[in-house]
């Protein structure tokens, strides 16, 4: 039934919100929605779902050659779907609308070395723009020699009563291999269905097709398909490893769904499985966070969210906002810009252009963010 999940106070608020989405186009981020579909946690911690299962990412510098570090590389990828496109309905019953981050917003953790994993594994992010929004990002194990550099924005449309989320922005594994050679892997993002709106219970599929290309030729290309394809299950997914020239290698072919488990066609041993509990990045606390921090910042909000006290959520908010714009007009009239402090913008990633032209990447050139070597815990 319509609007089934949704309290009965906001179902108008939530009929009138989708009415305002059919014909939208842009920046979703900044539209308003019914409170009760609002979420505590800004989009500048969604880093962090690229790395919940650390030992994955670093067993990548494990491979012993090009195509065991492609297949480590693929496996950590499928891994992190999981976290990032349903957690949200696990921890909150539903998707949700995220936090829309500052510019200047900053995110960090890290998952504390062990011995499965080597080294420490940190995070960092930085809300590189606020319109549009954009998010950057780095992960690194450096005793491993793993690390992730990416950024992520997004473009939002409506169509068949579903929103239809196109990512921009793309990510880089680069892997230190013990000869002092490095590999390089460039990450592209599928395509988002948000489904489940008429019912006010909104969820994700994944679309189309994603790439991994190796600096090495290897290349993964991965299809996701919803209900009634492939299995027929929803979340389904189907990836294919190949070597970029014509060399005789049959292709590694996996199947599966990516919030639970695959297997290998040929052999049928399983590929990867994330029904094991994930790892929370660990993150300083509120009081020890400087105020930039993310949670520090938007904490009277947050809090005002978790309580569904709407109305202190409301003008915390409202006092940031009032800030941002001020901070704005301050620069604009002492003719400077804001400064970003982890990362430098560069107008086409040599990275993705270079990669993305042995699977005829499209868009063919993107931006990217450097990313400038100072994060907080650069010592481990
Ligand atoms: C951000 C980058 C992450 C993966 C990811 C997961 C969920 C996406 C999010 C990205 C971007 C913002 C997003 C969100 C799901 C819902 C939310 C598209 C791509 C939009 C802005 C809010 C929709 C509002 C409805 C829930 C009503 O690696």
């Amino acid at each position: 039934q319509a609007g089934e999940a949704v309290p009965a106070a906001q179902k108008s608020s939530w009929t009138s919100f989708l009415k305002s989405l059919a014909g939208f186009t842009g920046d979703l981020s900044a539209m308003t929605a019914p409170p009760f579909i609002l979420s505590p946690t800004s989009l500048t911690e969604f880093p962090a779902y690229w790395c919940e299962r650390p030992e994955l990412f670093a067993a990548i510098a494990d491979g012993k050659t090009e195509q065991a570090r492609a297949l480590a590389v693929l496996k950590w990828f499928i891994s992190t779907l999981k976290g990032q496109y349903t957690s949200r309905n696990e921890s909150m019953g539903s998707e949700k609308k995220p936090l829309n981050p500052v510019l200047g917003e900053l995110f960090y953790g890290y998952w504390p070395a062990n011995a499965a994993r080597g080294g420490k594994t940190t995070l960092v992010v930085e809300q590189v723009s606020h319109h549009p929004p954009i998010t950057a990002y780095r992960i690194e194990n450096l005793e491993k020699g793993v690390t992730l550099t990416g950024h992520s924005a997004q473009k939002t449309s409506f169509s068949g009563g579903s929103i239809i989320v196109k990512q921009v922005g793309h990510a880089v594994l680069t892997v230190s291999l013990p000869s002092g050679e490095s590999e390089e892997y460039l990450i592209t993002l599928p395509r988002l269905r948000i489904d489940g709106l008429w019912y006010g219970s909104p969820y994700i599929e994944l679309a189309e097709t994603s790439y991994i290309q190796s600096s090495t030729g290897w290349l993964s290309t991965i299809e996701y398909k919803g209900k009634g394809y492939f299995s027929g299950k929803s979340h389904s997914f189907k990836a294919t490893l190949t070597p970029h020239s014509h060399i005789h290698t049959s292709p590694h072919v996996i199947e599966g769904t990516w919030h639970t488990t695959s297997k290998e066609s040929h052999s049928g041993a399983t590929f990867h499985d994330v029904t094991s509990p994930k790892e929370e990045i660990t993150v300083a606390s509120i009081e020890e966070q400087g105020e930039w921090e993310s949670r520090k910042l938007w904490h009277g909000v947050a809090k005002g969210i978790r309580e569904g006290d709407f109305e202190s959520a409301a003008t915390f908010k409202g006092k940031i906002e009032n800030e941002q714009r001020q901070r704005r007009r301050d620069e604009s009239a002492g003719g400077t810009t804001w400064e970003l402090k982890h990362f430098k913008y560069v107008e086409h990633d040599p990275v993705y252009e270079r990669l993305g032209k042995l699977f005829k990447a499209n868009p063919p050139t993107e931006d990217g963010y450097a990313y400038l070597g100072n994060g907080p815990h650069s010592e481990s």
